[in-house]
């Protein structure tokens, strides 16, 4: 199974992407997603100038080997960068051993334990009337979960959030867009937020909502206390978690369940919030965190202290990892819950995939692999495009987490 060709693409089909196709002599390949919001060249030229040379001439089937091979032959280890490009090695290889073993990868991890993958949709809204209106448009399509954004008094714009009609996509400019904040603007208003969808929709809803990494650890206390009677499904990156310690404080003064994760590319990041139960969900993905391998070690160390899964699954990521995402949560025994951000149709003819969704819940295929292909033809038609996250300021100018 000697690999003999590794290729990456970097495409833009309605928004960036980077996909590494790994191909064996027998004429099997597998594909990977290595997709960075906003620093997606970085991971294609760690793949090209760092990592292809390496893996020519290798056992495609010593998936283990090879992972602690660019995980400790590296020297320089961990970030979104190098464990991206890990992962999309990972996921390509595990493809090849699906395909080789002419079974869907769940079979692969240790086979079904449900049968579907219970998934939340975005609510986003300019004002509390909007967001009600994309609360009952989830709802409709059968979602029992949604996660809800609103746009805050005094703010110009916040993450989550855009004008009706307007898919919301973050990096949305050459270079980063300035965005504004104001803590005492969102704790004075989400409280409206939560108890008009309570009042609107009641408690059967699971609500989600994220934070995005905006407040002191004192300030998630306090918003966590505030929200708790709404009975939050989780409240997510309350703050930026590279104190882990940090979540002690705010574990100590609320109850409302606590969700962290995507920005994490290794488990040397949540090992502190899983070992003591400072989090109820981790959000870790696949593409960012060093792939399958590697995440089904962090979901065995959550399993061990009751934390559940419940990655990202934004549309920044491509249906590779989607695809990837929906395998794993049929496997995987401590579940929590899947984000589902659809992609755009383009998106979806670039990389065709055997996955659906079917009334607030999706299926992964039956696909030998993981499900998803990858249209070089078609991809080609859409070159990369230059696009930045935004950064946040404070309304005094301090730069702040966006
Ligand atoms: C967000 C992401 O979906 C989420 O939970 O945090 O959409 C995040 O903003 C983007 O992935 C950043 O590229
Ligand atoms: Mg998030």
């Amino acid at each position: 199974m000697k690999i003999v060709s590794a290729k990456v693409f970097v495409c833009s089909p309605s928004r960036n992407f980077v996909t590494l196709k790994i191909e064996t002599e027998e004429g099997i390949y597998g594909i990977g997603d290595a997709t960075l919001n906003g620093r997606e060249l970085a991971v294609a030229s760690y793949l090209e100038e760092h990592v292809v040379p390496l893996l020519i001439g290798k056992d495609a089937s010593r998936i283990e080997d090879i992972w602690q091979y660019l995980y400790r032959g590296v020297y320089w280890r961990r970030g979104s960068i190098t464990m991206t490009a890990i992962a999309a090695v990972d996921v390509a290889l595990w493809d090849i051993k699906a395909k080789q073993a002419n079974m869907p990868l769940y079979q692969l991890l240790g086979g079904k334990s449900r049968d579907s993958v219970r998934v939340y949709a975005h609510a986003n809204g300019t004002n509390i009337d909007h967001l009600i209106d994309e609360v009952r448009q989830a709802q409709q399509l059968g979602y029992s979960a949604i996660r809800i954004q609103s746009g805050i008094p005094g703010i110009k714009k916040t993450y989550g959030v855009t004008e009706k009609g307007i898919k919301y996509e973050p990096a949305n400019a050459s270079l980063p867009e300035e965005q504004v904040w104001s803590t005492t603007k969102y704790i004075n208003h989400i409280e409206n937020v939560f108890a008009a969808i309570r009042e609107e929709f009641g408690y059967d809803l699971d609500l989600l909502h994220d934070v995005h990494h905006r407040l002191t650890p004192n300030e998630a206390a306090q918003v966590g206390k505030i929200l708790e009677k709404y009975r939050p499904f989780w409240l997510e990156d309350m703050v930026p978690a590279e104190n882990q310690d940090s979540f002690r404080l705010i574990r100590s003064r609320t109850t409302a369940p606590l969700a962290v994760g995507e920005v994490f590319n290794s488990i040397w990041d949540c090992k502190t919030l899983i070992e003591n139960q400072l989090i109820d969900y981790i959000r870790t993905t696949i593409v960012h965190a060093g792939g399958i391998t590697h995440l089904r070690r962090i979901a065995d160390l959550a399993s061990l202290y009751h934390v559940r899964t419940g990655f990202h699954g934004a549309t920044d990521l491509s249906p590779i990892t989607m695809g990837c995402a929906l395998h794993f949560d049929t496997w995987v025994p401590n579940f929590g819950i899947q984000e589902h951000m659809p992609h755009e149709a383009i998106v979806n003819d670039v990389f065709p995939n055997d996955y659906h969704f079917d009334n607030g819940y999706m299926h992964c295929g039956e696909t030998a692999g993981h499900g998803v292909d990858f249209n070089e033809q078609l991809a080609a038609q859409y070159p990369y495009k230059p696009a930045y996250l935004p950064v946040n300021r404070l309304e005094d100018g301090t730069l702040w987490n966006w």
